[in-house]
């Protein structure tokens, strides 16, 4: 398990290694923007964008992963298809080769024979990531790998991860846009039971080296199975003075409940899995989000860790419903085997029902009694 562990860790180090590339280099970044078409479109943005860096990245860590664990052959997904269309509208299938060589010539069609682009994509794909974190290697766990598998965002938050803006301020420690919302999420779940099981959150963005303007990145992790809970953080405490992340195009109604209890402290950020991990780090008690605009492999990761934590995710409105029906024992967590039924594309891995992200319990049940009296 602590082979698996490190094996996600790596992967996810690598993915931040070819984010931080493929910002870097603007000529390289433009290339790789391609807009995304058909069901697999979340309906969330008018324009929404796949870029060859999220599947490049997704491909990367199926690769790897899979070639350390071939219990897990089949059981790697994420949101990107690896079919990508290049600008001659070649449609061009982007895996990763056995030889940097092999791989440089493949990324050469798709990036429309951009030598030197291909050759520094296919470097960063196949090199090797020594991870050094002593507290990695002391991890012992034993659960079987064939009885997970995995959910992948290469990239979430894209849409700030291609406008890339380096420097927003914080508000009450949390940064309402900008390139640190764009994570890699990599998280395991337990095929038959469907619970989040491990979590790798990666900040790639973490922070500009103000000499050589380099970013350097930070990662997390989060293992919580049958009783036992291991995590790279320590859990934050409940402050006296609690707040609530927010996405943006969150509804009036939601605002207009939560605004009383706030105040103030009613923050709002990009990025479905970095208000995940402002829960994780303490910076906001809550993530409330009313709609089914994530998915499953938006969550995966940090619920993985929140739970590690002794936190979790629940599903809005099954939860509402509970509670409204006077359940107070367990509530109903996300899961994540099970495609919604009757939806198509993207849509079957949506968490339709909203959520809750919370590190208190109590502090969940301040949140659904809230809203379970309010008229949304
Ligand atoms: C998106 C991304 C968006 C989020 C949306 C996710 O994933 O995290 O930022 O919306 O729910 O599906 P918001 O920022 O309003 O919370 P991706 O960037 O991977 O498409
Ligand atoms: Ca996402
Ligand atoms: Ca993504």
């Amino acid at each position: 398990m602590s082979a698996l562990l490190k094996s996600l860790v790596g992967a996810s180090e690598k993915s931040a290694r070819i984010a931080q590339l493929c910002r870097q280099e603007e000529a390289l970044f433009q290339l790789l923007i391609e807009e995304k078409t058909g069901t697999d479109k979340n309906k969330k943005f008018v324009q929404d964008f796949k870029t060859l860096a999220d599947v490049l990245i997704q491909e990367v860590i199926k690769h790897d992963v899979g070639k350390e664990f071939p219990e897990l052959h089949g059981h790697i997904c994420g949101e990107e298809s690896n079919k990508f269309e290049n600008s001659l509208g070649e449609t061009l299938v982007v895996q990763v080769c056995t030889t940097q060589r092999d791989t440089a010539s493949l990324l050469f069609k798709i990036l429309d024979r951009n030598q030197p682009a291909a050759e520094l994509l296919a470097a960063a794909i196949h090199q090797e990531v020594a991870l050094q974190d002593p507290a990695l290697d002391t991890v012992a766990l034993a659960i079987p790998p064939e009885r997970l598998a995995i959910w992948i965002d290469p990239i979430d938050s894209t849409n700030q991860y291609i406008r890339g803006q380096a420097s927003v301020a914080p508000i009450g420690g949390i940064c309402p846009s900008g390139l640190r919302s764009a994570l890699v999420l990599i998280g395991a779940y337990d095929r038959s039971s469907g619970d989040p099981v491990l979590g790798v959150i990666n900040e790639p963005f973490f922070r500009e080296d103000p000499l050589t303007h380099r970013w350097q990145g930070v990662y997390h992790w989060g293992v919580s199975y049958q009783g036992t809970s291991l995590c790279s953080l320590s859990r934050p405490p409940l402050r006296p003075e609690p707040s609530v992340v927010l996405s943006r195009s969150e509804t009036p109604a939601i605002q207009r409940v939560l605004r009383p209890l706030y105040g103030e402290r009613l923050l709002f950020a990009s990025g479905a899995g970095y208000k995940m991990l402002c829960v994780i780090l303490g910076l906001a008690e809550a993530y409330v989000l009313s709609e089914g605009s994530t998915f499953k492999w938006d969550s995966c990761a940090p619920h993985a860790i929140l739970r590690a934590l002794g936190g979790g995710m629940v599903d809005l409105e099954a939860a509402l419903q509970a509670w409204r029906a006077g359940q107070r024992g367990a509530l109903p967590e996300l899961t994540y085997s099970q495609p919604a039924g009757g939806a198509v594309g993207a849509e079957r891995w949506a968490n339709r029902g909203g959520l809750v992200a919370f590190m208190h319990r109590e502090h969940l049940e301040v949140v659904l009694a809230t809203l379970a009296t309010a008229a949304l």
